[in-house]
This record gives structure tokens, C-alpha cells and sequence, in this order.
């Protein structure tokens, strides 16, 4: 897929190439490689390379790898900036800005050593340009708007030309009107592999960008002037029950890397193991100093890559630890009536408007069984259904499943855990049983005294 004539566009199609500064071996190319887009937010399968330096790639959640194609020793990607609709998770989608279709755009791979050339098409609005996070290069290649080179004016190509310094995690969004841009979701990821293909090799690589959102319930766009309080915390865009089932095999050494261009930190928790701070936008840490956690704060404009051996099989919630940021939008601007009985004055409002349904004087649990009917275009605050039952999130949260038997290549979501027999909690029913079944897999307590509708009841990973 990556070297393809029909990957090769004719400049004459309109697309007029700029040059961001002087560099050799422009004349050596008449033509700008076409610009693949991607319509839908489902992950793609890694893109194997076939030519260059054998490497594991890596998988980016809901999410694909940008083609690219060798113009003599050159790698050449073309990245189109425009308006794109994404999904947030069904029943919600954005109009946002991004890459080639999609929000946060394609994936970038290449090869410490590799020559990279990188067209940028600006199809928006105003002008961009993109900075290229943490990857050391000329000066006028680090695409400072106004800084290190003129904007792109509107219908305009660039071209920026660099060569890999280094492996790592990098990433790539706009140094121009930064604030619009980045609300709006220009972002991507940038993988730089080893040119040793054994250094510090995992089996699965995934990635995923943090991004925030301000969209109010039943509107599209983001208000891009908000500082603080967002109502959508996002992986790649995607939230709960949205986002990517992060698939490993028994064994397999599994790599998460990720960045973070929200206005706050994150701190990204996975359940089941320990893991060790492998990977930083500065460098690897060297194998003997890469520490353990559990949880590692991201703040903002860093990133971070943690790597494991998947050895114990189960599903290990990972998320982030801000309880805030695993909820939704419909979560934002609730008083709190923990401790109020609204029996009574339910009772009178019923008669007046028959759906209403007092929330939240027990704790809000019922906020994510019950699945009220919700104005268009946004999600409950919380939501999202488990073999045993409501599971009550949003936002940051996905499931790392750990199977045996999968195959090298196999990233299917493979459904719910299978808990061996005895091995989950249960209610107490007077004296130890060793033995007991696993509670049945229906939803324990459905209390609802209310017409309730199921709109998100079938997840993406229901299907099972
Ligand atoms: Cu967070």
C-alpha cells in the first residue's frame, strides 16, 4: 500500500506547491502524492511496511496509519488540513477540524534515518501550518507560524523536508491560531521507529491522543474560546463506549503510548499490572532507569509510552484517574441530592409532566442504569454495559483485554472475560464457597420506576 501509482497525483490538479524554505532535491519531484482519506472512525489494521527496515507498527485506537510513498530515498506523506465529521461514539458526532477525514488525523510512521517529505494541504478556513512535536530539525522546519515560516494561506501546499533523528513517540499539530485549532481537533500521532528493529521491541503498539472538547448537548461544534470546563474528554477523539478495546495475547509484550493536548493533566491508570515508563517525547528512558507505576501523569503537551507483559488474561479497566473525566456531557452543570428524599415533590411534578424522573438521592449509579431520553447529539454521563451489569462511565475509560491463544496479527474485539469459575466477587451467603458460579450475567438490580429508553444500551462491544 505505500508505494502506489495510484498514490501519484498530477500537480497540475489544482494543488500549487510552496516551499516553506530551500531545500534540496526540490526539483527532483513534480507531483504531489495523493492525499489518502479515511470516512470512518474504525481502527484500521497496522500498516506492515514493505520496503525499509523491518518494524513492529503500531495500532492507533478508532484510528489508521497515513500511506506514504518513496520518491527516490525520500518517504513522502501528504497530510490535508479541512473540515472533517467525526464520531465521538454513536449517537454523537463533532464537526471539527482535522486531517484527511478524520479527527485526530492519520498516524505517521517512519524510520530513524528515514528522509521525510510532508505535504500540507490546508482545505480550511483560514490559514495553519504544523509544527512537528518533540522531532529535531532545521529551524524553518518546525512550522512556528510567523516564526520559522510564512502561514498557509488558505488552498495552498507546503512542503517540509527533515530527516528522523531519532526513534520515538512524537506527535504533529498547528502552531497557527493554536487555540481554534487544537479546540477544533487538529492533532495527530508521529511513530519514529528504531532502525535496530529488535530494540526494545514489543508485540502490540498502540496510540492514542488526548484531546478536550466543548460542545454543548444537541449542538456540533466546539466552543473553541473555552479555557476550563469541557464537557468531552476524549482518546483520539472517541469516548466511552467509543473508544478501542485495547487486545493483547497472553504473553505478548504490549506497548500504550500517548499524548496529551487538553488544558489539564491526565493521569492514566490501568488496572491488573504494573507497568514501566518506557518512552517519553524526549527519548527512551533506558531500560534500567524505566520506573514502575500504575498510574502515569501526562500533563499537558507531554507524552508518555509504558510497556507490559501481558501475563494475566482478564478485562483491566484503563482510564483516566479524574473521575470527571470519565463522564460525558450530559454529567456537566448537575446539583448535587445525595441525602434529599424528592419523594413528595415527584409525585406532584408526575402529575404535571409524566416522564420526570427525581435523580441522584442515593448517589448517581441510577444515572447510568436508567439511560434517559436525551436531547440529539450527546451522550448520557454515564453509560456503557458489562457482562454484569451498567458500568457506569464515559470519556477516558477502555477495557485492555488479555487472552490466550490470539493470533500475532488478531486485534478483534473478543468480547467479555470468561472468569474461571469461583474467581469473582459475589454476594456473601454465609460461609466460603470456593467454588461458587459466577453471579449470572444479567444485570443485577433494575429498579426503574420510570419509562426509561435504552438509546445507548448496544455499545460497540456488545456484540459478543
Ligand atoms: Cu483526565
Amino acid at each position: 500500500m505505500s508505494v502506489s501509482r495510484r498514490n501519484f497525483l498530477s500537480a497540475a490538479g489544482g494543488i500549487t506547491l510552496v516551499s516553506a524554505s530551500a531545500v534540496s532535491g526540490r526539483t527532483a519531484f513534480a507531483s504531489v502524492p495523493e492525499a489518502p482519506t479515511m470516512k470512518s472512525p474504525q481502527m484500521q489494521p497496522p500498516l506492515v511496511p514493505k520496503t525499509g527496515p523491518d518494524y513492529n507498527p503500531v495500532v492507533t485506537l478508532n484510528g489508521w496509519t497515513l500511506p506514504w510513498r518513496m520518491n527516490g530515498d525520500w518517504k513522502e506523506f501528504h497530510l490535508v488540513a479541512e473540515p472533517v465529521v467525526r464520531e465521538f461514539a454513536p449517537g454523537m458526532v463533532g464537526h471539527l477540524w482535522g486531517y484527511n477525514g478524520q479527527s485526530p488525523g492519520p498516524t505517521i510512521e517512519a524510520v530513524e534515518g528515514d528522509k521525510v517529505r510532508l505535504f500540507v494541504t490546508n482545505k480550511l478556513p483560514e490559514h495553519t501550518t504544523i509544527h512537528w512535536h518533540g522531532q529535531l530539525l532545521p529551524s524553518g522546519m518546525d512550522g512556528v507560524g510567523g516564526l520559522t515560516q510564512p502561514h498557509i494561506p488558505v488552498g495552498k501546499t507546503f512542503v517540509y523536508e527533515f530527516q528522523l533523528q531519532k526513534s520515538g513517540t512524537f506527535m504533529y499539530h498547528p502552531h497557527a491560531d493554536e487555540m481554534v485549532q487544537m479546540a477544533m481537533g487538529m492533532m495527530g500521532f508521529f511513530v519514529v521507529h528504531p532502525k535496530d528493529p529488535a530494540f526494545r521491541r514489543v508485540d502490540r503498539d498502540f496510540v492514542f491522543l488526548m484531546a478536550s472538547y466543548d460542545i454543548e448537548p444537541g449542538t456540533y461544534v466546539p466552543r473553541v474560546a473555552e479555557m476550563t470546563d469541557f464537557n468531552m474528554w476524549t482518546w483520539n477523539t472517541r469516548v466511552f463506549p467509543g473508544i478501542d478495546h485495547i487486545v493483547a495475547g497472553k504473553g505478548d509484550k504490549v506497548r500504550i503510548r500517548f499524548g496529551n493536548l487538553t488544558m489539564t493533566n491526565h493521569l492514566i491508570h490501568m488496572h491488573g499490572y504494573d507497568f514501566k515508563v518506557s518512552c517519553t517525547d524526549g527519548g527512551w528512558v533506558p531500560e534500567e532507569a524505566a520506573w514502575p507505576e500504575v498510574t502515569i501523569d501526562c500533563a499537558v503537551g507531554q507524552m508518555r509510552a509504558f510497556d507490559f507483559v501481558a501475563d494475566k488474561p482478564g478485562d483491566w479497566a484503563i482510564h483516566c484517574h479524574k473521575s470527571h473525566h470519565t463522564m460525558n456531557a450530559m454529567g456537566h452543570d448537575l446539583n448535587t441530592f445525595i441525602g434529599v428524599d424528592k419523594r413528595k415533590v415527584a409525585k406532584k411534578i408526575k402529575r404535571l409532566v409524566p416522564d420526570y424522573m427525581p435523580m441522584g438521592t442515593a448517589g448517581m449509579a441510577d444515572m447510568g442504569e436508567m439511560e434517559m431520553p436525551l436531547p440529539d447529539n450527546t451522550l448520557p454521563m454515564m453509560t456503557g454495559w458489562g457482562q454484569f451489569g451498567s458500568i457506569e462511565m464515559g470519556g477516558m475509560f477502555s477495557v485492555v483485554k488479555v487472552r490466550e491463544g490470539l493470533a500475532a496479527n488478531d486485534y478483534k474485539d473478543p468480547g467479555w472475560f470468561k472468569h474461571p469459575e469461583g474467581t469473582v466477587a459475589c454476594e456473601w451467603k454465609g460461609e466460603p464457597k470456593k467454588t461458587e458460579r459466577a453471579p449470572s450475567p444479567t444485570p443485577a438490580r433494575r429498579t426503574a420506576e420510570f419509562n426509561v429508553v435504552k438509546p445507548g444500551r448496544k455499545s460497540p462491544h456488545d456484540n459478543h
